[in-house]
Formats: structure tokens, sequence, C-alpha cells
């Protein structure tokens, strides 16, 4: 039996990209089902979810419909002890709830002035004061987290949780903008955005193109690069 993942789309759509990690990064059996985000068809091709009406949405193998990223990443959680979504240590489950709900609620700056996309690296982004604080509050809780986990490279709590799948696009819009953060935070960024789970992501996101580009920005661009 295998869930089945709403997604609206792979080369922009951040949320859609955290339902999908959730599943795949964790081994959980899933169905992939796409709406069409950009083509006016979401809202007619959701109706049988309703009220869930954003992708992500998630329908459990038995017929339940969770929306919101959170409540899927909780709901999973619950269900799937043994697929550790969460750090098993108490303070640091705690703290990677944190950052989680801080991103989902938080960081307007960076996502409304750095849309994701997975597509080209912008040259010459010019980084507002918002963007900017919002770097900083991202960076100060990398830190808070590596302080309760005493990890100080690598994923944020040892293992590969929760927290990795709430901030890969987060790594994709610094890397994708150029933005201004540390080296240790761009090493976390590479970490997050080289993992093969992403990269096949990617890759089926290049089979899709749209005419005009979402999300456009008149600035020079090459091709997406880690380096
Ligand atoms: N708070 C929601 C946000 C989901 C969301 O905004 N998804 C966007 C796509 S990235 C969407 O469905 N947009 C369609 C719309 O706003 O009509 C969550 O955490 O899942």
């Amino acid at each position: 039996m295998a869930y089945e993942i709403y997604i609206g789309d792979r080369m922009y759509s951040s949320w859609s990209l955290r339902g999908w990690l959730m599943l795949e990064k964790f081994s959980l059996p899933h169905n992939v089902h796409m709406v069409g985000l950009y083509s006016g068809t979401m809202a007619q091709e959701m109706a049988h979810l309703a009220p869930a009406r954003l992708v992500p949405a998630l329908r459990t193998p038995e017929g339940m419909v969770v929306g919101e990223s959170l409540a899927i990443a909780e709901t999973l959680a619950e269900r799937h002890p043994e697929a550790k979504l969460w750090p098993s240590d108490p303070a640091q489950r705690a703290a990677a709830r944190w950052l989680a709900a801080e991103m989902v609620a938080g960081f307007s700056s960076l996502r409304g002035e750095c849309p994701m996309q997975l597509g080209h690296i912008y040259e010459g982004f010019e980084v507002s004061r918002g963007v900017k604080a919002d770097l900083e509050r991202i960076e100060a809780l990398f830190a808070h987290a590596r302080k309760v986990s005493g990890r100080s490279s690598g994923y944020l709590f040892g293992d590969y949780s929760l927290a990795e799948v709430f901030y890969t696009p987060v790594a994709a819009r610094i890397m994708g903008y150029g933005l201004p953060v540390s080296e240790e935070t761009r090493a976390y960024c590479k970490l997050l955005l080289s993992d093969p789970a992403v990269l096949k992501w990617q890759a089926l996101a290049h089979q899709v193109s749209y005419d005009p580009e979402p999300y456009a920005m008149d600035l020079p661009k090459r091709p997406w690069s880690l380096d």
C-alpha cells in the first residue's frame, strides 16, 4: 500500500519538493500525482481532496487526506516511528521541529524575492535588507541546531531528518541566487542539493518547460552548478 502525494511542479514548487522528500528520503512507498499549478487546472484536479487545495497534499493508503507540509510531516513521523523522520533525542527533536516551524511561518523576504528555481544560477542579484536579515536568522537557527546536536558539519542533527527536508528549498534559493552566507552554510547547502533524491527531482524538473518562464528575473544567469 502506498501514499499518494500531490505536487504541482518540480522546477519551481518548493512545497512540492518538501512533500515528496518526506516520502522519498525515508523510503515510504508513494505514487506522485502532478496537478496543474501553472495551467489553471489545479483547483479542479484537487477537488476530490477538499478541503486540501494547495500542494503538497497527501492521501494515506487508507484514504485519509492531509494538507499543509508540517501536518503531513507530523503525520508521517507519527505513523512511521521506525523511519526516524525527526531526531530521536528529545532536545534535538524539539530544535528540528522549531527550525521546520520557523521555515513554514517565516523568511518572507527570502521567499518573496528569491523564488525557488532549480534551473540556473542568477548572477548579480542584489540582496535587500530583508533578505539579508532572513539569511542571518537562518544561520542563527543552523547554529542553534548544531549547538544542540554537537555536529559541526554534515546534517544538522547527525542523521538526515525533516529539518533537511524543510531547508532543502532554502538551500536552492541560497545557491540559485548566489546569496551571501558563511562557508559552513554554503557547504551545508551543497550537501542538501547534491543529495541523489534532489538530483533525481531536478533532472525530472528539466523535462518540463514553460513559456514564459515563471518568476524569471532580468539578470544574467549561468547553468546550475554547486561549485
Ligand atoms: N502552507 C502550505 C504552503 C503550500 C503552498 O503554498 N503551495 C503552493 C505551491 S509551492 C500552492 O499550492 N500554490 C497554489 C495556490 O496558491 O493557489 C504548506 O506548508 O504546505
